[in-house]
Parts: structure tokens; sequence; C-alpha cells
């Protein structure tokens, strides 16, 4: 089969997910700059029905190109690889940051300190999300499960912290696995000191809006420098940001193993 074939069997759609996800742009751009991907179209919908589609697909041994990152249990679940990406559009390796508002230093210090030491190493984080899909998505049972066997190193980003009596702290958050793991651990973290955690789900440009004005304390949830890097600029300047609390991460289009292509540009316009 040819991949003119395989691309016209795939109706010339990325499968993609949510609309407000800062991947869903990233798609947009490689259709845009792609000569392979010209008249090309995305497909947006939900995390979930792509893999929903992914999945399908894969009993069938049909061609699919979907939006795919990782950390993410699609890479444990499917055998499916990452589309080479020789424009570099998706960029290389992605960091997911953690950015608090101006002001919480101070306000704060304590919060401040545990957001600051907050970090995750790639295979902890990976395993957790391996749990998470044994654990129903019940992301807070999840992190209290990781919380309970992980407390040395809890005590490690709590450390030499004065407790306090309920001071209310909210933590925005995007809908996505690995940030809803992380910040519920955040929040059990917090309160372990304390602290009264709101935990606000919201959309990427939700979120940077959220901590630059002051609604939100902070945010363990952009993924930088390629996925959220506009939304990043647009506020740079209103956040402090604190750095990666996991590095590692990375975004693409991928193709389920048995396709024969290797690279965004095998497919054929
Ligand atoms: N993601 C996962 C998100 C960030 C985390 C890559 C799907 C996004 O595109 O905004």
């Amino acid at each position: 089969e040819s991949t003119a074939n395989v691309s016209e069997e795939m109706e010339y759609t990325i499968t993609g997910i949510e609309p407000g996800a800062g991947q869903t742009e990233t798609n947009e751009k490689a259709i845009a700059e792609y000569d392979s991907l010209a008249g090309w179209e995305q497909k947006t919908s939900s995390s979930a029905a792509m893999l929903t589609a992914l999945g399908e697909a894969m009993e069938k041994e049909e061609p699919i190109v979907v939006a795919a990152w990782s950390p993410h249990y699609m890479f444990a679940k499917f055998d499916i690889k990452y589309l080479e990406d020789p424009q570099g559009v998706f960029g290389e390796e992605e960091h997911i940051a953690t950015l608090v508002r101006e002001g919480l230093k101070d306000d704060m210090p304590g919060a401040y300190t545990i957001l600051d030491r907050f970090h995750w190493e790639l295979p902890v984080l990976e395993e957790a999300l391996l749990k998470a899909q044994e654990m129903d998505f019940d992301f807070e049972k999840v992190a209290q499960q990781w919380v309970d066997e992980n407390q040395e190193t809890v005590e490690e980003w709590t450390e030499g912290v004065d407790p306090v009596d309920g001071t209310p702290i909210d933590l925005v958050l995007t809908p996505w696995d690995a940030e809803s793991f992380s910040t519920n651990v955040a929040k059990i973290v917090l309160e372990q000191k304390g602290f009264n955690v709101s935990l606000t789900p919201v959309d990427p440009s939700v979120m940077f809006e959220a901590v630059a004005t002051g609604d939100s304390d902070a945010t363990l949830s952009p993924w930088m420098p390629a996925t959220h890097g506009a939304l990043y600029e647009e506020y740079e300047g209103q956040f402090e940001d604190l750095g990666p609390n996991l590095e590692g991460a990375k975004i693409g289009l991928a193709v389920p193993s048995y396709m024969d292509i290797d690279s965004i540009e095998d497919l054929e316009p």
C-alpha cells in the first residue's frame, strides 16, 4: 500500500484532543508548515475520544494519526510511535513548570517553599499514571496512596516549613492525567502543613490568566516551551516561574507501530 493511499484512507485527518489544549494549536502549526500535511484537517474532541478512536483503529489494524504526549499511559497500553518532526514544530523536550502568583512568597512563605521544592522524576510519574489506569482514574485516591507510600519524599518537600491553621490556597490545573495526579499530591502535601487547598480545573488559557491576575495562587500544569509557550509569553512578567516540576516530557504526532511510516514528511497531501 502506498503512503498516498494510507493518507487517503485516513481522510487526511489528524485525530486531535480538546479544542483548548495547547497541542491543538501546535497541530495546526504542523498542518500549516509541512507540505506533506497540505489539505489535512485536525478533528478535535477530547483526549478520551482520541484514545477510543486509537483503540478502535488498532483493533482493525487501520491507519490513524493522533495527537500524542508523554508521560501518558497511551505508550504503555498501545504499541505506537512518535512520527519524526524534522521541522521541529513540536520542539524537542518539554518540561512541566510550576508557576505562582506575584506576592505568594511574602503572603504564604511555607506554601511557596513546598511548591518550589515539589518535583518528579519521570519514571515515578509514569508508574503513578499506570496505577491510575487500574484505579479508574480516581486521582484523589492515587495521590493519597502515593503520599502514604512516599512520606520520606514528602518530608523532604515540607522540612522546616511552619504549619499554618487553615490558610486557604487555590491551585489551578488542566484536565490531563499527569497534572491531575501531581496537583492532587501537592494538595495533600500542603494539607499536611495545615493549608486549606482548593483545586480549580480549567483550560490552559484560563490557567495562565488566573495565576497572572492572582485569582489563583499557583499551577503545576504548564507544559513548556512548545505546548503553552504562546500563553506563557502573553502573561510573562505577571507570575513567578519556580522552574520545572518534571523534565523529559514530549508532545507530537503518533501512529500505530504497524504503520510503515516514520516521519510527518512521509504523509501525503
Ligand atoms: N497535553 C497534555 C496538554 C498539556 C498536557 C499536551 C495534552 C496540552 O496540549 O495543553
